[in-house]
């Protein structure tokens, strides 16, 4: 298990020598920020990343994400061009010693919260999803505020967008996706590169919005588009975990079992009613997950990947991107290998 640390760059408030000092950090998963979607990044910014991490004693091995451009998703003419960019993004990639990429699949909107603030009663604040407070706007009308949301839309381009979807229902964007995976696979088998996609958050459709990333059974049909080691998952047990039916111990035994788990994010949730949750610390008793079970189980397939702590709570008076303060990240990371050498030493015996 390689354990990692999300990194948005210089302009990042969590630098690269906090991300150093967390206990049994290996690896920094980030990305190029300064190019638009569905344009090649240039080879200098990327040796640049790799660079400021080996200074820090740290592997840029793994990115997240390389964006999905929305023309390959709707399977326009135009996704020819912005595939053959993606082809060649995996190339340098590559070349920059780069393993696993990770990507999603998730038309228009990428994953929703409701408030990105909210205050838990010890007075630390959490990202939270209310289903009814999502849905009580309309993004047709341009009535969309949600938190985090990408603001490059204007309100015509969202409306327009929204209206191509119109005629994308889940079979057309499974046509669309294995198109795509089709065109890119090869290529990361020439490049020895995996593929892991994650999973829609929340995991199940939305404003109509197509959604096929979300259950162990399409988690399964997707690996079946194109089958192949390079064609994998990023198993995030915060997105997944949001359907309670969904047994993420069981799927982590199943897919791992097969090698298609590159990648893994690792959080808790605690369910508030129907289709809403709130995010909380790691620890198992802090939320509705099993972490031990989570981490039981990918010891179990011999889990050699890449890990690390997904969101975490604002604390100790934290500022910064909602979700990635270093605090309660850190705090996950180190209990993430706390479990992990308690179950290898138990093994050992
Ligand atoms: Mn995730």
């Amino acid at each position: 298990m390689k354990m990692s640390f999300r990194w948005y760059g210089n302009d990042d408030p969590v630098t690269l020598t906090n991300i150093s000092q967390i206990p049994g950090m290996r690896s920094v998963v980030s990305a190029v920020y300064s190019v638009p979607v569905g344009e090649v990044w240039p080879m200098e910014a990327i040796l640049e990343i790799k660079d400021s991490c080996e200074k820090h004693g740290l592997i840029f091995d793994i990115v997240e994400s390389v964006p999905v451009h929305e023309d390959i998703k709707l399977g326009k003419p135009s996704r020819e061009r912005y595939i053959e960019n993606y082809c060649q993004n995996i190339r340098n990639l590559a070349k920059a010693g780069v393993k696993v990429i990770c990507y999603n699949f998730m038309p228009v909107f990428d994953w929703l919260r409701s408030s990105l603030n909210f205050e838990n009663e010890d007075g630390s604040t959490s990202l939270i999803y209310r289903e009814e407070d999502v849905l009580a706007m309309d993004p047709s009308k341009g009535d969309l505020s949600l938190p985090g949301w990408d603001s490059s839309y204007t309100k015509e381009s969202l409306g327009k967008l929204l209206d191509e979807y119109k005629g994308i229902d889940e079979e057309a964007l499974w046509r669309n996706v294995e198109y795509f995976l089709k065109k890119i696979i090869p290529v990361c088998e020439e490049c020895d590169v995996k593929m892991a996609v994650h999973p829609d958050d929340p995991p199940w459709g939305i404003f109509g919005l197509p959604r096929i990333v979300t259950t162990e059974e399409n988690l399964a049909r997707y690996l079946a588009l194109v089958d192949s080691p390079c064609n994998g998952l990023t198993l995030c047990t915060g997105s997944l975990g949001a359907n309670p039916e969904n047994d993420l111990p069981r799927m982590i035994r199943r897919f791992g079992a097969e090698g298609k788990i590159p990648f893994m994010h690792v959080r808790n949730i605690k369910y508030v009613g129907e289709r809403g949750f709130n995010e909380t610390a790691h620890k198992t008793e802090c939320g509705s997950l099993n972490i031990y079970e989570i981490m039981r189980a990918l010891y179990d397939v011999k889990f050699d990947g890449y890990i690390r702590p997904d969101h975490g709570r604002m604390i100790w008076g934290e500022t910064g991107r909602p979700g990635y303060g270093l605090y309660d990240r850190a705090l996950g990371a180190v209990y993430l290998n706390g479990l992990w050498e308690a179950i290898n030493k138990e093994n050992e015996r």
